[in-house]
């Protein structure tokens, strides 16, 4: 077993004297840090995909001068505003490899960082509506398969069987023909994921330090040295951003331009139920999506608002059009009360696949444009970007997703990858 941060020092009578107590005796599960002048490895951005790097980089590679800056509180971001399906039923050869590392590292997670992130492998189904979805599906299966992942095409028996509340009348707007199922796919708990690993990394040495903005770049003889914060300048060997959503912004205040727009993806979740959907179902042709908390309550989503914006909120006619599909496609859910809205600003790219590599400025690598589907991918992601910012050079799973792509034209065509593209 790896290094591990330090167990649980908790009973269940320490938990019944913390609480009458007024948990005054509990420890922070991460330190607070004054930003050091200098460190080898700056992260930019306190995410899951910044914090995991900043772990892999102490864990694997040794490095623990690491600081992770993070200008809100860390999980802030996207990682804490997802629907956290976690799959791997990526159509391309080297995006099936990167996510399928990534639900290998989620299927030992909670052990690896003595945390439990409530990864519940409860499966993912597309449900086709059409044969002619139905036959790309299977083409897609197979081409899956090739990859090595674990995809089965199923019936619309087997569908209904595992979706029984889908409509399933004759005359429905949404037939169900069959699904696409990925049984290893599921779910996993978004906060537990950005906490789990920022205890973990904590514990090997990495200052985390949020409410630090990184407002410009300090760059002597062509090559980035330093970050500018609000609280200060810190010099640094290398620089990673992983900070979704703002990657154009920070691209601009270092010099260059990259091939993303930013659009707002938005999210619901309905009043709490008892249990009645055990899987997660998406419909790609539709645009929208289901599964079922741990809470009970219903969390829905369906495809980005398609106006470029940095507003974190989302239009009502998506929220409308989401919700109108999905009573269509479930009419049990027609009397349910939406509790929540809101929404995340993704960064996407060209292709759908996400940027990771050096940037035209020496010094400093991305780690960015992963879109809609980036939460699945924070364990791979962290893991070959530590060993970029560790080596300056490659992972043997992240050279395909380099800048250079856009140049040579070596496109990892993603589109149909999930409902919201
Ligand atoms: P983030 O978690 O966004 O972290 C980036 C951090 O950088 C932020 O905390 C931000 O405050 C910080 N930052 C920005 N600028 C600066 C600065 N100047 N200085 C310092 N810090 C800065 N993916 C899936 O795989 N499955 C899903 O089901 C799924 N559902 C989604 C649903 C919604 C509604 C949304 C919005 C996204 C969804 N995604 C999903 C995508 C996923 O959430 C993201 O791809 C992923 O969380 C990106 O992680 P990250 O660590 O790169 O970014
Ligand atoms: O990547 O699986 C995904 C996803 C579903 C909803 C948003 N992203």
């Amino acid at each position: 077993m790896s290094a591990l941060p330090r167990k649980s020092r908790y009973s269940a009578w320490s938990l019944l004297r913390e609480g009458l107590r007024g948990q005054g005796g509990w420890t922070p599960a991460w330190r607070d840090h004054d930003p050091e002048p200098a460190y080898d490895v700056v992260v930019i951005g306190g995410g899951g995909h910044g914090l995991a790097t900043a772990y892999y980089l102490a864990r694997t590679h040794g490095i623990r001068r690491v600081a992770v800056l993070e200008k809100g509180w860390i999980g802030g971001g996207n990682t804490g505003r997802n629907t956290t399906i976690i799959r791997s039923n990526y159509f391309n050869p080297q995006s099936a490899a990167l996510y399928d590392l990534s639900v290998r590292l989620y299927e030992g997670l909670s052990r690896e960082l003595n945390y439990n992130i409530m990864f519940s492998q409860r499966g993912i189904m597309e449900v086709a509506h059409t044969d002619a979805e139905l036959e790309s599906m299977a083409r897609a299966a197979n081409a899956m398969r090739i990859s090595g992942i674990d995809i089965e095409l199923v019936s619309r028996q087997a569908t209904l069987a595992l979706a029984p509340l889908l409509d399933a009348s004759p005359h429905c707007r949404w037939p169900v023909r069959g699904a696409l199922v990925q049984r290893r796919g599921g779910t996993a708990r978004h906060d537990a994921v950005a906490w789990g690993y920022a205890r973990a990394a904590d514990s090997l040495g990495v200052h985390i330090i949020q409410g630090c903005e990184v407002q410009g770049f300090e760059i002597e003889a062509g090559r980035v040295v330093g970050v500018r914060t609000n609280r200060g300048n810190i010099r640094a060997e290398r620089i990673g951003m992983a900070v979704a959503g703002n990657s154009s912004v920070m691209a601009e205040m270092a010099g260059f331009t990259l091939p993303l727009q930013s659009y707002t993806l938005q999210a619901m979740v309905s009043e709490p139920l008892k249990p009645c959907l055990d899987t997660v179902v998406m419909s790609t042709s539709n645009g929208v999506y289901v599964s079922q908390s741990d809470k009970g309550e219903m969390v829905i989503g369906g495809n980005l608002d398609r106006s470029p914006s940095y507003a974190q909120r989302g239009s009502f006619r998506v929220t409308q059009s989401v919700l109108a599909t999905l009573v269509e496609m479930f009419p049990a859910f027609a009397t349910l009360k939406l509790m929540r809205q809101w929404g995340g600003t993704v960064d996407t790219s060209p292709d759908n696949s996400p940027l990771i590599g050096p940037s035209p400025l020496p010094g400093l690598y991305l780690n960015c444009g992963w879109g809609t589907g980036g939460f699945k991918a924070i364990p791979a992601g962290g893991t070959v970007f530590a060993q970029l910012l560790a080596t300056g050079r490659h992972h043997e799973l992240s050279a395909a997703f380099d800048l250079s792509r856009f140049a040579t034209g070596e496109l990892i065509d993603e589109s149909h990858a999930g409902v919201q593209h």
